[in-house]
């Protein structure tokens, strides 16, 4: 069966035709991760990163029931205002399409789409993950088995403390996912640089790590790969302030009976709420540093494929 690919912008094409680096991006972060304007600033922002680092971006997203990478301006606009827009994961993506639906696509979807484009590497916040209390709701996110699946390579900072992550990274060695810290020994653990649990494997500049993924696919290993940046230290936030806000973000989840899809967008608006705004200025942080990293990345794979 010939595979549906989504429909590229022509900076796209033109970049991946001439085997020239390209970075995806998600869309989720957009229409469910951040509130408006913050969201489209920090979309058009992370575009320009990825650039000014030598890649072409690729934001990923469903738009009227078309999977699309690479978004014009005005529809990132129009995506970034959107009300009861849905959240896709790849299991979500072909309904959306046959009900012309427009879409985020989390980091599940957008690895998919972004590998029937034959686009490699990803930039994006955070990735999903298990879920505290998974032994009894089983909430375990699609981006984990994905992982586990589809080739792309993810870039992140860690997982926010909002999920278990020791049970996190124990989920990621099942799937047989390398997790490789950039700089670092630890995992990190998005708002903050350190979450008390080490990574597997810890790599030094983008060209190591494009290497190691140009490896790790020659020997067919057939999964996705997830690269952990940890923030920029001057936007990094304090353990103590943090983990209490998360705290008290995820008792009122349980106490208000919020599950599935919408426990993260919760989680998100919620902690940037009780955080007044400061979990909103490291969250762009980090996606602007790990744009740049990807970016980079991309850069060194181009050269290895040729
Ligand atoms: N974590 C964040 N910001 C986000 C998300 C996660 O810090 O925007 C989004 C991503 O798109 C991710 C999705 O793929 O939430 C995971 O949702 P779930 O936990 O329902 O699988």
């Amino acid at each position: 069966m010939t595979l549906h690919k989504p429909k590229l912008s022509r900076e796209v094409a033109e970049a991946l035709a001439a085997g020239g680096p390209v970075v995806a991006l998600e869309s989720t972060i957009i229409t469910h991760g951040m509130p408006y304007p913050a969201n489209l600033e920090t979309a058009l922002a992370v575009e320009d990163v990825v650039r000014q680092n030598g890649a072409v971006p690729a934001t990923i997203a469903v738009i009227d029931g078309e999977l699309r990478a690479g978004l014009e301006r005005a529809e990132l606009e129009a995506l970034a205002q959107a009300k009861g827009v849905v959240k896709a994961s790849g299991r979500d993506l072909a309904v959306a399409m046959v009900r012309r639906q427009s879409a985020g696509t989390t980091v599940s979807a957008t690895m998919l789409l972004a590998d029937l484009a034959g686009i490699d590497i990803f930039a994006t916040g955070g990735v999903g993950g298990v879920h505290r209390g998974a032994e009894q709701s089983f909430d375990i996110s699609a981006d984990l088995t994905e992982l586990g699946r589809t080739k792309t390579a993810v870039v992140c900072a860690g997982v926010k403390s909002i999920l278990d992550i020791a049970k996190t990274l124990e989920y990621l060695e099942t799937q047989r996912v390398p997790v490789i810290a950039y700089g670092t020994d630890e995992f990190p653990a998005f708002f903050t640089r350190t979450s008390g649990f080490k990574a597997d494997h810890r790599l030094d500049t983008a060209e190591e790590i494009a290497s190691a993924m140009h490896l790790h696919h020659k020997l067919g290993t057939g999964t996705g790969l997830l690269i952990a940046n940890p923030i920029p230290e001057e936007a990094a936030l304090s353990n103590a302030f943090i983990d209490g806000t998360i705290a008290d973000a995820v008792r009122e989840a349980e106490e208000r009976g919020i599950g599935r899809k919408e426990l993260t967008p919760f989680l998100l608006a919620r902690i940037n709420e009780l955080s007044k705004g400061e979990s909103l200025k490291a969250n762009i942080a980090l996606v602007k540093s790990n744009a740049a990293l990807a970016a980079r990345m991309a850069v060194a794979y181009a050269a290895l494929k040729k």
